[in-house]
């Protein structure tokens, strides 16, 4: 073996993550969470060509997907997101004879998700939490994200976050709308109120959170189980097909407003 010394190891880990950090403080969409709707949103943006950054709390991607249904690693979407599963080059079967229903594994899933994003061009950085926006008035916007590392924010001490700007922030953190929380509560001339989700009705919450997804406010959009959460939406339980079919709306009405 080499004879490597530690420090340049420290210097090479540092150099280049300060280096990339630094570029992503300014981008034109900033998606907070990777889960499915989130992981989906952002491969639709950057292969329209949008410098796109994933920022997640937990130390890997996939959200909800990893814990399958009730922890069984077989995943289940309908045939309406077989569309995207083949853009993303994910193996899936029909379950049965059953022509409504695809099946794929929980990892298969994650990594296929991950992989299109990576090779997309979009950037993922683990261990950051949003903790709050960055906002102007008149008009009235969002215009990008405060962060923190979620082992500060683990620790309980206080230490003060750092910011980064974009065009467009995407709520998709999943069953607790963490970002469109943090607005309706710290923004009230947003006029903005969360009721939160409701009861499982599988068919009608495919439908509708998928209908309902886009645009909050200037500056924000919604996908995935954050859109349910801010239209007081049913459930849906462990089928992931409307959770890719919301990110890949809002990757489009992002398209739409930020291109025209
Ligand atoms: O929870 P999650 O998978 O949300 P989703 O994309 O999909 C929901 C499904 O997994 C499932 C379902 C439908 O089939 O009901 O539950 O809407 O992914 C959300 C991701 O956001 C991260 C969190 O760790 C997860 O990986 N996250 C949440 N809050 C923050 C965050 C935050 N404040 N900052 C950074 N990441």
């Amino acid at each position: 073996m080499r004879d490597i010394m530690e420090f340049e190891i420290t210097k090479a880990i540092l150099e280049e993550s300060v280096k990339e950090f630094a570029d992503l403080t300014n981008v034109d969409v900033v998606v907070v969470g990777a889960g499915p709707a989130g992981l989906t949103a952002s491969i639709y943006l950057a292969k329209k060509g949008l410098k796109t950054l994933i920022l997640e709390r937990r130390l890997s991607y996939g959200g909800g997907i990893g814990g399958g249904g009730m922890l069984f690693h077989k995943i289940v979407l309908s045939i309406d997101a077989k569309n995207i599963l083949d853009d993303i080059g994910c193996v899936y079967y029909q379950y049965k004879n059953n022509n409504k229903l695809l099946v794929t594994d929980t990892y298969e899933l994650m990594t296929s998700l991950a992989h299109s994003a990576l090779r997309n061009n979009v950037k993922i950085l683990f261990g950051i939490t949003v903790n709050d926006v960055v906002y102007r008035l008149e008009p009235l916007r969002i215009c990008g994200v405060v962060i923190q590392w979620s082992a500060v924010i683990i620790a309980g001490i206080h230490v003060d976050p750092l910011m980064i700007n974009s065009k467009a922030v995407v709520d998709a953190t999943g069953h607790d709308a963490e970002v469109l929380n943090i607005v309706a509560r710290k923004i009230p001339d947003t006029n903005l109120s969360i009721p939160g989700e409701k009861s499982m009705y599988t068919s009608l919450a495919e439908n509708i959170v998928v209908e309902k997804t886009g645009k909050v406010l200037e500056g924000l959009y919604a996908t995935g189980m954050s859109v349910a959460a801010l239209h007081g939406l049913p459930r849906m339980g462990p089928i992931f097909s409307s959770m890719l079919l919301s990110g890949k709306k809002v990757a489009e009405i992002i398209v739409n407003d930020l291109m025209r």
